[in-house]
């Protein structure tokens, strides 16, 4: 049994309660490992740690920063497929989709970070001769770092990472479903000689662990990516404190094919828009809308791809689609693809559990594509975050736009054509914080990242992510 430790204050230490939680491996359902299950007290020591290096830290120079982040990052590379194995035993994903997503993504948010604070500038002002204004940006001090179970390292990195560049000190929990790597990152830390306090780790369930951190007077600043009841309910414990909050939430996102679109691409882009990580990532496409001219070969192509992904071992070099992350979420996904029937879809392939050869005690769910039912249903009003689309047929350009924005959520939009005037048109019109247009997921680090409406609050990514972790202070000096 692996033990996982809480990291605080330099030191790896089990929970104050001494009492553990199980953790699963959800391709075989197993208990095989366990994490502390802390409380507001551990966060308590974690905060206090945070507080007491948070001067040393902002205080020092940037290269020293970038250099420890950078050293952490290439501590990951050192140790890439231990890492790769340790995602893959904890979320169900694909070992191969590990170790060219999932941890080198955790490399470039650290260097990627680590570099960006060599590059910041501020404003100057010059006041009709009378003055000089300039802006300084100061860490706001204990950031506060939560975050999901779908992308464990490569969201976690995400946050933590701009938080230290930008000279806050941290307090983190990863999710209680997915922990290893956060633990196996604090060694790394460790290694590379983070300062004690500086970055500080608090493993346990979020109504105890996150709840005392977006509570915690001396933590001003709160990044959580996660799911939008949980953002709502973290709003409202912090908005009468002022707190800084960076939520990225729930997606329903839309997959606009038109017919002029590069068809084959648009296939193979679509599989994986819809099904990658088992549908668990905010950005997928799960409410595709295709023109009716090629609805009918659309749905051909797409359903027979879909029925050959070979759903199994995550270990496997040829399987495509891993486990769900646990049985509770399984059990989730398993009944929005019941309710989407009875609210009038039509399934066209997969929606059921699979029991793999020597793996049937894991969340396997075979890749679902659902016809039909009407927009205003729960199955397309929704988030399923599983590998289940919806697909409806559309007329015009107008009518597509109106079902693509007929959502509570606003995080990313799909868009495939050929035609360059219709391309910019439709994603001038599209209510979401990012639109792929004849892509999907493709990433530049320097790029505003979040969503409008129920996806969320803020903006990550780039020089908006460093924003979140200082406060700008205007210095303004009489000059005559
Ligand atoms: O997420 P939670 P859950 C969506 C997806 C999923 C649903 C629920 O639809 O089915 O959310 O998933 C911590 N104070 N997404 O319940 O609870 C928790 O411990 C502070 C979309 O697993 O939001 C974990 O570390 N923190 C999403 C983190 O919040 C709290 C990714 C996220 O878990 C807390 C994941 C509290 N009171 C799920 N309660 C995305 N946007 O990518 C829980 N947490």
């Amino acid at each position: 049994m692996i033990e996982i430790l809480n990291y605080i204050n330099g030191a790896f230490i089990p929970a104050n309660s001494g009492t553990w939680l199980a953790n699963r491996n959800p391709a075989t359902g197993l208990h095989y490992a366990q994490i502390p299950d802390s409380d507001a007290s551990d966060v308590d020591q974690a905060v206090a740690a945070a507080y007491a290096a948070r001067q040393i830290w902002a205080q020092a120079p940037a290269k020293k920063r970038s250099d420890l982040l950078l050293q952490m990052a290439q501590g990951i590379r050192d140790r890439l497929d231990e890492f790769a194995l340790a995602e893959t035993n904890d979320n169900g994903k694909p070992l191969w989709l590990s170790k060219t997503v999932d941890i080198p993504r955790g490399i470039a948010n650290l260097e990627f970070f680590a570099t960006a604070i060599l590059h910041g500038q501020s404003d100057a002002y010059h006041t009709d001769g009378l003055a000089l204004n300039y802006t300084h940006h100061q860490p706001i001090g204990v950031a506060g770092c939560i975050s999901p179970w779908n992308l464990p390292i490569y969201l976690f990195t995400w946050k933590i990472a701009p938080a230290l560049a930008a000279g806050c000190t941290v307090v983190a929990k990863p999710s209680e479903v997915t922990p290893m790597t956060a633990y196996l990152l604090c060694q790394v830390a460790h290694e590379a000689g983070l300062p004690h306090g500086v970055l500080n780790v608090v493993h346990g369930l979020g109504p105890k662990v996150g709840q005392r951190i977006v509570e915690h007077p001396n933590v001003p600043a709160i990044s959580f990516t996660g799911g939008t009841a949980t953002g709502a309910h973290i709003a409202r414990t912090a908005a009468p404190m002022f707190k800084k909050l960076s939520l990225e939430l729930g997606g329903k996102n839309p997959n606009l094919i038109f017919a002029d679109c590069d068809f084959d691409e648009m296939i193979a882009q679509t599989i994986r828009s819809s099904f990658a990580n088992q549908g668990q990532i905010c950005l997928c496409g799960s409410r595709i809308y295709v023109e009716r001219a090629i609805y009918d070969r659309f749905m051909d192509a797409f359903v027979s791809k879909a029925q050959k992904l070979l759903v199994g071992n995550p270990l496997d070099e040829h399987t495509k689609t891993g486990a769900l992350v646990s049985e509770s979420h399984m059990e989730k996904v398993l009944a929005y693809i019941a309710l989407a029937q009875e609210e009038g879809g039509r399934l066209r392939c997969g929606g059921h559990r699979v029991f793999p050869k020597g793996f049937e005690g894991g969340y396997y769910v075979q890749p679902a594509v659902i016809e039909g039912p009407a927009n205003h249903c729960r199955s397309n009003q929704e988030e399923i975050f599983g590998p289940v689309v919806t697909v409806q047929a559309f007329d015009t350009e107008e009518e597509a736009l109106g079902l693509a924005n007929d959502s509570r959520y606003g995080l990313a939009a799909i868009l495939w054509t050929k035609d360059l005037k219709r391309a910019h048109r439709v994603a001038h019109g599209l209510q979401t914080g990012i639109v792929w247009v004849n892509c999907w997921l493709l990433r530049d680090l320097r790029t505003p990242f979040g969503g409008v409406k129920s996806s969320g609050v803020g903006r990550e990514g780039g020089f908006h992510a460093l924003e979140f972790f200082t406060e700008p202070k205007n210095v303004c000096i009489k000059i005559h």
